[in-house]
């Protein structure tokens, strides 16, 4: 389809040159030629490879996100820029490997905005092509300089870093404070009932899991003791703002009905969502329409959420009468967990579903299951469906939608895979840093180098292996992407060669 149009495109400049030529320099053809088409960035939150029914999960029905998936490109070998949260947005929207950045970990709800606000972003260079961007859920990239105020506007923030508009939660749906956030002022915040935060110290007098466990309606696990908010204990002590907080059962529907505003209002320009979902990250809070969805308890039925705020947003694009003219990229900022902290009956509930879809690892881990994960082009009439089994990072998006644009600007580690992503072209990267907790591994073609590493196997709360171990260890994963076999030994070439590379990356 690409190359239909391209060379429709072509034809129509020398045919246009002609005609200039005709009538004395004028310009005969629309600026507009080069199309500027609406760009959805659809992230989920602790998605595995196979949680989704279209990467093979039998027990959790994603019928939305399958039809995304068939009737776009499904790939197969797609990675987040890390197995954890932060530092794969920071990844994405800068378009730099995280470990660049020694902050570029797991943040607080009160960390500093963690991009600089002269670097280059995704939002800033659509927003440089004339796209009117924004940002609706989970942000957790930091906010404001250091000792922010939630009670007069926060900033810098995503406003700061190219998002027109920004309808956000400020951290992780476990974190404090447990409001939203719209364009830099927190959402029906009463002045006479001031919002305070702090992640050392509890203010006086305020209850907490530890002390108040009566007030707890979802058991922790770990850590997740302190301030309690709808039942919930959260990471962080929060104080007051009690009519701005959040009702975390209608999370999705509120982000899915600001979502679905932000398109219908800003249908007439081309526009840039990023779509930050929740799900399934913890704490897992279906609204009880999609209690008991799944046999899996809350986790599959938040992911069953989720797929059906997809649907609905979908249903939104078509009846706008955008879908033609819309690029939808659907994945997910890092592998999946069960157990992440609270006793949500994650693990007890699951039953013969395998999230991580036959990988070895999850969230946290060096492991394949630690990056690799969902990970879908759509286009309706653009791309044609197929699976691609192309090597390629969520760090290779900014350069990427910049060539679509026209645009020349790109991060420093994010390669241009517009063709790949588009389906043109089957060759993605030849080599990957991937990273997870700021330790690093390297992918080259076919197979996977991980340095040693200090620091448990096992991450004993979350029941993930990490992939530290005081070996090298080296996997080929053409014929073993479980990863079962460490072959560094029986190829010490193919280990110093790929030594060789990651050492000067
Ligand atoms: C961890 C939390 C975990 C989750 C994670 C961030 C504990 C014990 N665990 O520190 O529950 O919030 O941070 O997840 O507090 S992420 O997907 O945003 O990276
Ligand atoms: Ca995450």
């Amino acid at each position: 389809f690409r190359q239909q149009s391209f060379q429709l495109f072509f034809i129509a400049i020398i045919v246009g040159n002609i005609f200039t030529s005709c009538k004395g320099g004028q310009q005969q053809f629309p600026k507009e030629i080069s199309p500027k088409p609406n760009i959805v960035f659809i992230y989920m939150d602790d998605l595995g490879y196979g949680d989704v029914s279209a990467y093979g999960a039998k027990n959790i029905h994603t019928p939305n996100m399958d039809k995304l998936a068939n009737g776009g490109i499904k790939f197969t070998d797609g990675h987040s820029s890390s197995a954890t949260c932060s530092p794969s947005r920071y990844a994405l929207l800068t378009g730099v490997y995280p470990w660049r950045n020694k902050d570029a970990q797991i943040l607080s709800g009160t960390a500093p905005l963690l991009i600089d606000t002269a670097q280059v972003t995704l939002p800033k260079m659509l927003k440089e092509q004339g796209y009117h961007t924004g940002v609706v859920g989970k942000w957790h990239l930091g906010l404001g300089s250091g000792q922010t105020n939630w009670n007069v506007k926060i900033t810098p923030g995503p406003n700061e870093v190219g998002f027109d508009y920004s309808y956000i939660m400020a951290a992780t749906q476990d974190r404090v404070p447990t409001v939203y956030i719209e364009n830099g002022h927190v959402v029906n915040l009463d002045p006479k009932d001031p919002i305070k935060v702090d992640y050392q110290n509890n203010f006086k007098g305020e209850p907490t899991a530890l002390e108040n466990p009566e007030l707890v309606t979802m058991m922790w696990d770990h850590g997740h003791n302190n301030s309690v908010v709808n039942g919930i204990p959260r990471i962080g002590f929060m104080k007051g703002g009690a009519s701005a907080k959040w009702s975390d059962v209608d999370m999705a529907d509120e982000f899915l009905e600001m979502a679905k505003a932000y398109v219908k209002q800003h249908k007439h320009q081309p526009f840039f969502l990023y779509y930050a979902m929740q799900q399934p990250h913890v704490p897992r809070t279906p609204h009880p329409r999609f209690v008991g969805k799944t046999r899996l308890g809350p986790r599959g039925d938040v992911i069953a959420e989720a797929d059906w705020c997809i649907g609905e947003f979908m249903a939104t694009l078509e009846q706008e009468g955008l879908l033609e003219n819309t690029l939808i990229i659907f994945t997910s900022d890092n592998g999946p967990v069960l157990n992440d902290g609270y006793a949500d009956d994650a693990v007890e509930k699951n039953g013969s579903h395998n999230p991580n879809g036959g990988l070895r690892g999850g969230k946290y881990s060096l492991f394949e299951a630690g990056t690799r994960v969902p990970f879908i082009t759509y286009w309706k009439g653009k791309i044609r469906p197929q699976v691609s089994d192309a090597l390629i990072s969520q760090v290779d998006v900014l350069a990427s939608l910049a060539t679509l644009v026209g645009s020349t600007s790109k991060g420093q580690d994010s390669e241009d895979l517009l063709d790949v992503l588009m389906g043109q072209a089957k060759q993605g990267r030849t080599d990957l840093i991937l990273e997870a907790a700021t330790k690093t591994a390297y992918r080259k073609g076919d197979w996977l180098l991980i340095p040693p590493y200090n620091g448990p196997a096992i991450n004993a709360n979350v029941n993930i292996e990490l992939g530290n171990s005081k070996y090298y260890q080296l996997y080929n994963l053409k014929n073993d992407l479980s990863q079962s076999r460490n072959v560094a030994h029986d190829n010490p070439e193919k280990l110093a060669e790929l030594l060789k590379s990651y050492t000067a990356i």
